[in-house]
């Protein structure tokens, strides 16, 4: 199993953002309006954690802190379509995947570590921004493993390191061990994961019930979950690609979104979908995303043919920009069901 976590995600997007602050103290705020200074840190670079400004503490304190740093308003729609452009990217590499945060994924692939070093190099080139990549046998490990390895970093564990790391790692590491469970650990005598090891299964289910109990039995003896929640995105299908080379010639850019459109409707085919609108992804290369959009009265099925409304999309965007392409995609929203649909046809 593979974990990607991108590194101090919303900070490290405005440092690209914003190259005049390059070795600054960049921290992203979430202002609440009140005053003009009150509110939290939602994240900061490595140079504010150096001077130890964290996430969730208040903006005014974090200032004190770094008399000079940068505080910016975080831009949550910007740092989501890159979020979009990266799971893109890491869907077009893996066999399956599960987004878990807006900067996080699990994913299988047939060479794992391979399939890493690919997606944490393709991440580089169309964002500029690093990543933190683990490699394990469970979802843990591979989450472990990322957590350790922060930032820019790559790591694998093997089973035997993998189970070292968990056994090793004090209980409250875990996740699902929050703070409660992690109290009546404590007092049962348990501080790290190994102490687990000798805990009885009925107690454990007595005290934590059937299933944590089971899972806090089976974590102690090293059973790990490895399982991957696919969670298709329902209010959409998309697929983002690069070109061979970053071009403005219409042949070059139209061949590769047809390709990608073909890929996106078998998709709607299999969830049964039709979709009102068509929008189109370009990513210039200055890692600039813009979109274009046509939506239909009638819904349309993944028999219908775009081709027209493709080409004059892509007509309309290369008009207004003199930027050279980098990447392009295809999204279908607007979903309706195709059953539901029917009747009304
Ligand atoms: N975030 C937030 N509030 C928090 C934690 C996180 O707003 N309490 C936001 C900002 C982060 C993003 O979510 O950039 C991802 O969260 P992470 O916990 O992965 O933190 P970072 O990516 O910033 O740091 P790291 O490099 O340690 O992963
Ligand atoms: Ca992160
Ligand atoms: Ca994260």
């Amino acid at each position: 199993m593979l974990h990607i976590d991108m590194d101090y995600f919303f900070a490290q997007i405005e440092e690209i953002r914003n190259p005049e602050y390059k070795n600054k103290i960049i921290a992203v705020c979430i202002f609440s309006g009140r005053t003009e200074d009150s509110g939290v840190i939602s994240t900061v670079n490595y140079e504010g954690r150096n001077v130890g400004i964290k996430s969730g503490m208040p903006i005014v304190n974090a200032k004190k802190l770094a008399k000079s740093g940068i505080f910016l308003p975080a831009d949550h729609k910007y740092y989501e379509s890159i979020s979009q452009t990266i799971d893109g990217l890491i869907r077009s590499n893996c066999t399956k995947v599960e987004k878990s945060s807006i900067d996080e994924w699990y994913a299988l692939a047939e060479d794992e570590v391979e399939t890493g070093k690919r997606i944490k190099l393709e991440i580089l080139n169309s964002t500029n921004l690093t990543c933190t990549v683990g490699v394990a046998h469970s979802r843990l490990g591979a989450k472990m493993a990322s957590d350790k390895a922060k930032p820019n970093g790559f790591l694998i564990l093997g089973k035997e390191k993998e189970r070292n790391l968990i056994d090793n790692s004090p209980v409250e590491k875990i996740i699902g061990i929050g703070p409660k469970t992690k109290d009546e650990l404590n007092e049962l005598g348990v501080k790290t994961v190994s102490d687990l090891r000798g805990l009885n299964q009925f107690i454990l289910i007595e005290k934590f019930g059937k299933k944590t109990g089971a899972w806090l039995y089976n974590l102690g003896i090293g059973i790990y979950d490895s399982e991957i929640e696919e969670r298709i995105e329902k209010g959409e299908f998309s697929r983002i690609g690069s070109l061979k080379e970053n071009t403005r010639e219409k042949g070059k850019i139209l061949e590769k979104i047809v390709e990608l459109e073909r890929e996106a409707k078998e998709e709607l085919k299999y969830s049964k979908k039709f979709y009102k609108t068509l929008t189109l992804i370009f990513i210039t290369e200055d890692i600039k995303m813009h979109t274009k959009s046509r939506s239909f009265s009638k819904p349309r099925g993944e028999k219908e043919t775009n081709l027209d409304e493709i080409k004059k999309l892509m007509s309309e965007f290369l008009d207004n920009e003199r930027k050279e392409v980098r990447r392009v995609g295809v999204k279908f929203s607007g979903l309706v069901e195709m059953d539901g649909q029917t009747t009304l046809f």
